[in-house]
């Protein structure tokens, strides 16, 4: 147990729920596979709800499936400081992204109760729904429809690969989920703060324990499709041929080259790209691709979001090709107000501390959009996330916890004059 201003951590009780949580969807591999709204994200769910429920906390859940955990307040009505992340992973997804920031927000309730400290406001832990965009895309699509920046209705039409929608999905989870009352979208919040793994190289290069976030760079994602005409491998001369592959090909590489830059601070990756009919006899007549473009400065990614689409209208002959964009996040400072209890808590609790960017996108660049957010980071193994070998210590995410639990105190404090 670590007695800390706010409340009793305890480090047993966080270890055996994190150490519950990688049982779920454990691919035998040493990673997960639970991805959003899937058996395993629900036995996931499950289980935080089970464990909310013995501490008699309120629970909600709002259109997109966001659950809420409420511990009461002194009353008074005053909007929720909320903390949280998320449960679903990639396909071959790491046993930190994501879980560790629900399970260190769930921790501070309990060490709040363990303490016997009462906070003016309401805290509240949510576990955001569809974070990582695997199943269905986009990325961060509890949280843009939380904030009102991707339509609801949109959301819930989204099909993914397997031919089930999200509205589908959702249905089918709240079905075999504990009810939990309804939550209207955009609620008042008082500060949302995050707790997750850095998902890069830059704290244990540095040797620091905690990030102290200052923003997230900005993203685009797009889907591409390029569309020639099926033909016969073996009959077809090539001036006759409308290869989409060919084609798909060369405005891949071209995409590459405009995002190439001399100190590599650019980002684009082509996660997915399908070929159809997928024959080994068959000239492709469509492929899909997914664009994934990050970078820090806003104006970089309009020049890239023009260049891209100029590729795609230029270097399809004979085939043509359309661009969809799945999802615009952009670049994101989070409020001084945040960042500030971040690094002095840290300061406080002694522990190195270093200020980032954060390169990897979050929920919290949406909430940034309703009330101040933070987020503090831990370092993880090599820099390594989205991979089954992704790790971090028990010791780095217990600071973690420490961090957050004293910031979310310090933000649940009803100053005079001071928000909702
Ligand atoms: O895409 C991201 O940056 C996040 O890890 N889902
Ligand atoms: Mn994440
Ligand atoms: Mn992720």
């Amino acid at each position: 147990m670590i007695e800390a201003p706010a409340g009793k951590i305890d480090v047993d009780r966080f270890r055996a729920r994190h150490e519950a949580m990688a049982a779920i969807g454990a691919t035998g591999r040493g990673g997960i596979d639970r991805q959003a709204l899937t058996e395993a994200e629900i036995e996931a769910r499950a289980l935080v709800i089970g464990w909310a429920r013995l501490r008699g906390y309120a629970l909600s859940v709002d259109p997109i499936g966001n659950l809420f955990i409420r511990r009461p307040g002194r009353g008074g009505g005053f909007a929720p400081v909320l903390a949280g992340s998320h449960l679903d992973s990639q396909p071959n997804g790491g046993n930190f992204d994501g879980v560790y920031g629900v399970l260190a927000a769930l921790e501070v309730l309990e060490a709040l109760d363990d303490g016997g400290i009462e906070t003016d406001r309401p805290i509240e832990v949510v576990v955001w729904t569809n974070e990582e965009g695997a199943r269905f895309q986009p990325t961060t699509m509890g949280s843009a429809v939380y904030v009102g920046a991707l339509p609801l209705q949109q959301a819930l039409a989204v099909r993914g690969r397997d031919g089930v929608t999200v509205s589908e999905a959702l249905a089918c989870m709240l079905r075999k989920l504990p009810h939990c009352a309804d939550r209207a979208l955009a609620t008042p919040l008082h500060a949302y703060v995050e707790a997750h793994i850095e998902q890069g190289p830059i704290l244990e290069s540095a040797r620091r324990k905690i990030g102290v976030v200052l923003g997230i760079q900005g993203l685009r994602q797009y889907a591409v499709t390029v569309e020639g005409t099926e033909a016969h491998a073996g009959t077809t001369p090539r001036l006759r041929r409308r290869d989409a592959f060919v084609a798909a090909r060369r405005i891949a590489a071209e995409f590459d080259r405009v995002a190439t830059d001399a100190k590599d601070i650019a980002r684009l990756t082509i996660g997915r790209f399908d070929v159809s009919p997928g024959t080994t006899n068959t000239i492709p007549g469509k492929v899909t691709m997914t664009v994934d473009v990050r970078h820090p400065d806003e104006h970089e990614l309009e020049r890239l979001d023009r260049a891209i689409r100029e590729i795609c209208r230029e270097r399809a002959q004979p085939c043509s090709a359309s661009i969809e964009t799945l999802l615009t996040s952009r670049t994101v400072n989070f409020a001084t107000s945040v960042v500030d209890a971040v690094r002095e808590e840290a300061a406080r609790l002694g522990h190195g501390a270093l200020d980032i960017m954060s390169g990897a996108t979050h929920d919290a660049a949406f909430l940034a959009r309703l009330c101040p957010t933070g987020m503090i980071f831990v370092p993880c193994r090599d820099g390594v996330s989205h991979n089954e070998a992704e790790y971090t210590s028990l010791e780095n995410m217990v600071a973690g916890v420490e961090v957050l639990a004293g910031v979310v105190q310090r933000l649940s404090r009803r100053e005079a004059g001071v928000g909702a």
